[in-house]
């Protein structure tokens, strides 16, 4: 995951940034870093930590200058070493800075080539420093004086004859502009907006919707796949589609926890679309079990609210909130390790028993991933006095690792890998576990935009839009992204480069 911003404005855009990071915190407690220019002078602050935590007012008073970028991280492969915190630098040609979002599928390929063929070196084991440099090289190859828009696109279009995968990239060109883009299938999402100053019209592209509404621009539209937005530092705005766009297959995960219900994505509310998965799972219930016997509805807090509540409300069954969580902890999904996982489930959660005792509850969840906490949760519903505890999850089981730039844990780290549903509510615990079904999953985000006829499901159904995710490139991830592995690398420094397997398999958008 990730989150990204930028913005082209008339004066100092540093607080602007900086509010907006807070607002996309959810896409990435990891790092944070902010790049700004000021008359064609860079100034850089990024750091480990949560975004309150890494900018202080001396750094901020450092961030001047109208245009920069911003970056939140979230680490796909577990490395969280501050060498990895964006907005990522290279100085040939321009100056150029870039913060980024997704994975690339052919990173080993990248890294090879751009050292034999373009003889530049890669001292991370980030795939972002590979777009960097990809793009770098794109950009240098048009041998401009200075460049203009055309060159922009013309290195963009560089970018995705070379590059494979899900992603979207924010680069800042120092004393030219910035430019989104986003990858031909628009797998990750990026959208962009304008607000008018006194001074004339100021530009924001951003992950998501929500960003822009919080700062007070106006959503123009969502970047296309395979699209470029350039603003330049004069504030005119450019677009151009710069490769053949593939089907446009939006990540279906940003739906089903990811992104704020607050935002639009690809022209879907990703609180509607929460809304109908509620729905659905409630048609669902009651195809099953008619005569079913559900005394509350319990929602495990947060994202499965949205959709807890109109299941209940299809349903006509009361709708409690069971569970208290401490808001001071970050979320569960994204520790690494197995044990600090399950321990911090009863740091995060407190039960209200009088909501449990005696009583038939179906818990929601947006998702069950590993199946830690679904379990610890379930337990903690019986102690809490629950009669009969039913599990229902707003998503269908995740049974494959995501490659497209989402913290999934490998296949053998699935709880439902390779498993039946049954199988999978006899280890959490659960009295009886309903699923949604992918297709009710699928539908209630198309309904939102009907245009849009396929989603990015891998993680439910094991098809990799971009055609090169094989059995092999598979072993490679589950080699790397293992929990023992990232253990491992966490204990070794994870700056250094640990194998050239490694290369491809990491990715930190
Ligand atoms: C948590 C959202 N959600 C809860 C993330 C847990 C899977 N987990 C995915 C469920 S929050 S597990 O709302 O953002 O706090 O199956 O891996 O144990």
């Amino acid at each position: 995951m990730c989150g990204l911003v930028g913005v082209v404005a008339h004066k100092n855009v540093g607080l602007c940034l900086y509010d907006t990071l807070t607002v996309l915190q959810h896409r990435g407690q990891d790092a944070a870093g902010i790049m700004t220019c000021d008359n064609g002078k860079l100034n850089l602050r990024k750091d480990n930590g949560l975004v309150k935590d890494v900018f202080r007012t001396r750094h901020m008073r450092r961030l001047t200058g109208q245009m920069g970028i911003g970056h939140v991280r979230y680490p796909t492969a577990g490395s969280s070493s501050p060498a990895l915190a964006q907005p990522f630098y290279v100085n040939t040609p321009y100056g150029l800075s870039l913060a980024h979002n997704g994975n690339l599928t052919n990173a080993r390929e990248l890294t090879r080539s751009l050292y034999s063929a373009d003889h530049r070196h890669i001292n991370t084991d980030s795939d972002s420093e590979v777009l960097l440099n990809i793009f770098a090289h794109e950009l240098q190859s048009q041998d401009r004086m200075e460049p203009n828009a055309d060159d922009v696109f013309t290195a963009v279009t560089g970018v995705h004859k070379r590059c494979r995968g899900g992603y979207t990239a924010i680069v800042m060109i120092a004393g030219y502009g910035i430019v989104g883009f986003r990858d031909r299938n628009g797998i990750r999402p990026l959208v962009y907006g304008y607000r008018n100053s006194e001074l004339g019209r100021e530009y924001m592209i951003a992950s998501e919707s929500v960003a822009l509404n919080a700062q007070g621009f106006t959503i123009e539209r969502d970047v296309a796949p395979g699209e470029a937005v350039f603003v330049d530092v004069q504030g005119n705005l450019h677009t151009r589609v710069c490769t053949e766009p593939g089907e446009h297959t939006p990540c279906i995960f940003e739906h089903v926890y990811f992104a704020r219900p607050d935002s639009l994505m690809d022209s879907i509310s990703v609180y509607k679309a929460r809304l109908r998965m509620g729905q659905r799972l409630a048609d669902k219930v009651q195809r099953l079990r008619p005569q079913h016997d559900i005394d509350v509805i319990i929602p495990i807090p947060d994202t499965s609210r949205t959709s807890a509540l109109e299941m209940a409300n299809h349903l006509g069954i009361k709708y409690r909130e069971g569970f208290v969580k401490n808001r001071y902890i970050g979320r569960t999904f994204i520790m690494p390790g197995q044990s600090q996982r399950r321990k911090s489930v009863r740091q995060k959660l407190n039960a209200i028993d009088l909501e449990f005792k005696g009583k038939n509850v179906l818990l929601v969840d947006d998702s069950i991933v590993r199946g830690t906490t679904s379990k610890q949760i379930i337990q903690m519903a019986r102690e809490a006095g629950a009669n009969k505890v039913y599990f229902a999850s707003a998503a269908p089981p995740v049974r494959f690792p995501n490659v497209y730039g989402i913290d999934m844990p490998v296949a053998s780290e699935l709880i439902a890998a390779g498993k039946s549903n049954q199988e999978v509510e006899a280890l959490i615990g659960a009295d009886w576990l309903v699923y949604q079904d992918l297709k009710d999953l699928i539908s209630a985000a198309h309904e939102g935009n009907t245009s849009i006829t396929r989603f990015e499901c891998s993680v439910f159904d094991g098809n990799y839009i971009t055609g090169d995710v094989d059995e092999m490139y598979l072993k490679r991830l589950e080699l790397v992204r293992n929990d023992a592995a990232k253990s491992a690398r966490k204990k070794n420094g994870n700056s250094k480069r640990q194998s050239n397997l490694v290369v491809d398999l990491q990715s930190d958008g």
